[in-house]
């Protein structure tokens, strides 16, 4: 026993020994930490910890040689000496690095983004990656990682990347804009979003990050809205270099609380205390103000440039016409929610249904007898507003498929009604225009102007050149005249 004991002490000693001796400068726990690559992706400590190709050597089987594998690990390859190359080249530098999180670069682009006049390049992926590859005198330093998604979102529906200068001092930044879109049985929304990261020497972060852009259709929910924004930055009198957003949109039934975007938390209605049962609730438009403070663009202020409003309906249901004619709208409610609804009318007219039933808003409902056409004949007009597409009342369609303001217009000789024009007007600005009635070319006699769409989503590549929106409001007018029997589209105005 007691040889036994000793046996195991020496051997314990031995042991300790042997790995006194030979416990290199490096020791195996330093050389994994700097083996995978995945330490350099971290935006803030990317580029300053080179992989070091030498450390993955002992990981190579010295002994029998093996069949060879389906995914063989790749050999690191050094950093790359090609001022120009191509994306398969990065690519292939990349994964053979360890870098992941995408399959393949597509695209490439090439400036000084550090500011020391020698140009950079900046690999862009086809996932959320983006490599920024700074050039170090006689090859690109391994990259710097930026470009995330949306926080909590695993893809983008689309991305756009570019360069522009946003802190004055006339080196690029790099920026990154994307868009998502969610969608449910009832409602759809699109959000874009920018992220914008700067270079100094060796290292990148991100300097702003925020949405940019939103669009949503909840008929039966929370309403419609789109909100757009653009910026600019500029020096202000101080020399302090300020970024400048403009919001501006039009909201109904939506306070921004908890969801994207969120604008003023105070002009929401409930921190109002205003009602919106029986109204039209149209949101605000600021100006949102970021200062540099040499590290990111902080938020300065809000200016805002117009307040939310509450909107009230003209409300009218019943009207009578020359001999006392009685028309008349019948109404079924939507009680699916208390701050929104479409609801459903059908006109009548001596007690008979003239019209098909189309979507309204009962408080925004209104019937009159008007001359329109010039003839001292009264017509029968009828105008609402209301929501897209209902999802309670599937034969509700907005022709437009918008938030629209509709006006019908009837001829009626004492026997029988006509409908001699049926519009929809897309609603776009806080003074609800969708469908107007003027004489717009002074003739005296009365045209009907109708706004043709509800904003389109634009690509960044145009056609006449890049631009920043990706939502665009058409301000295309339709001029509807009266011919004698019916009001038919004559021209457009606008574009
Ligand atoms: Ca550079
Ligand atoms: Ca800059
Ligand atoms: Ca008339
Ligand atoms: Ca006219």
């Amino acid at each position: 026993m007691k040889i036994r004991l000793l046996l195991v002490y020496l051997s314990i000693l031995f042991i300790t020994l042997l790995a006194a001796c030979t416990t290199p400068t490096e020791s195996p726990t330093a050389q994994i930490t700097s083996a995978p690559a995945t330490e350099t992706l971290s935006p803030t400590s990317a580029a300053t910890l080179p992989p070091e190709p030498s450390s993955t050597s002992t990981l190579v089987p010295t002994g029998t040689p093996l069949p060879p594998t389906e995914t063989p690990t790749p050999t690191p390859l050094p950093d790359i000496t090609n001022p120009n190359p191509s994306p398969e080249e990065v690519q292939a530098y990349l994964l053979s690095n360890g870098f992941s999180g995408f399959d393949e670069i597509v695209n490439m682009l090439f400036a000084d983004v550090n500011g020391d006049a020698v140009t950079d390049a900046v690999a862009i992926s086809d996932q959320a990656p983006l490599f920024v590859f700074l050039w170090q005198g006689d090859r690109f330093a391994p990259p710097a990682q930026t470009g995330e998604w949306r926080e909590g979102v695993n893809n983008a529906d689309g991305r756009y990347v570019y360069l522009k200068d946003y802190t004055a001092d006339h080196i690029t930044e790099i920026v990154n804009d994307s868009w998502y879109s969610e969608a449910g049985e009832t409602y759809t929304v699109f959000n874009w979003r920018r992220q914008i990261t700067k270079c100094e020497q060796d290292t990148c972060r991100v300097i702003w990050n925020d949405w940019i852009a939103s669009y949503g259709d909840a008929p039966t929910s929370t309403g419609m809205f789109y909100y757009n924004s653009s910026d600019f930055a500029y020096g202000d009198e101080q020399g302090q270099i300020i970024l400048e957003r403009l919001y501006f949109g039009l909201s109904v039934y939506w306070s921004y609380i908890g969801v994207e975007p969120v604008l003023k938390e105070e002009y929401t209605p409930s921190a109002l205390g205003w009602d919106t049962s029986t109204s039209e609730f149209i949101d605000v438009d600021l100006s949102r103000r970021y200062i540099w403070n040499g590290t990111e663009f902080e938020f300065l202020e809000d200016e805002v440039l117009e307040m939310p409003k509450l909107v009230d309906g003209d409300v009218q249901l019943e009207a009578f016409g020359p001999r006392q004619v009685r028309a008349h709208i019948r109404l079924e409610l939507d009680q699916t929610s208390a701050t929104y609804r479409n609801d459903r009318c059908q006109l009548y007219l001596d007690g008979q249904p003239i019209s098909n039933p189309f979507g309204c808003k009962n408080d925004f409902t209104k019937i009159v007898w008007e001359d329109i056409t010039g003839d001292r004949e009264e017509e029968l007009l009828v105008w609402t507003v209301s929501g897209d597409q209902s999802y309670l009342w599937e034969d509700l369609f907005a022709e437009k498929g918008c938030f629209h303001q509709r006006l019908m217009v009837y001829t009626w000789d004492g026997d029988t009604a006509a409908q001699v024009g049926n519009f929809v007007g897309c609603v776009r600005r806080t003074d609800l225009f969708g469908v107007t009635i003027r004489d717009y070319d002074d003739d005296g006699q009365l045209e009907i102007l109708v706004a043709a769409l509800w904003p389109e989503f634009l690509s960044p590549d145009q056609p006449d050149g890049f631009s920043q929106d990706y939502l665009r409001f058409s301000q295309l007018v339709e001029i509807y005249e009266w011919d004698g029997t019916q009001f038919i589209l004559g021209s457009t105005t606008g574009n």
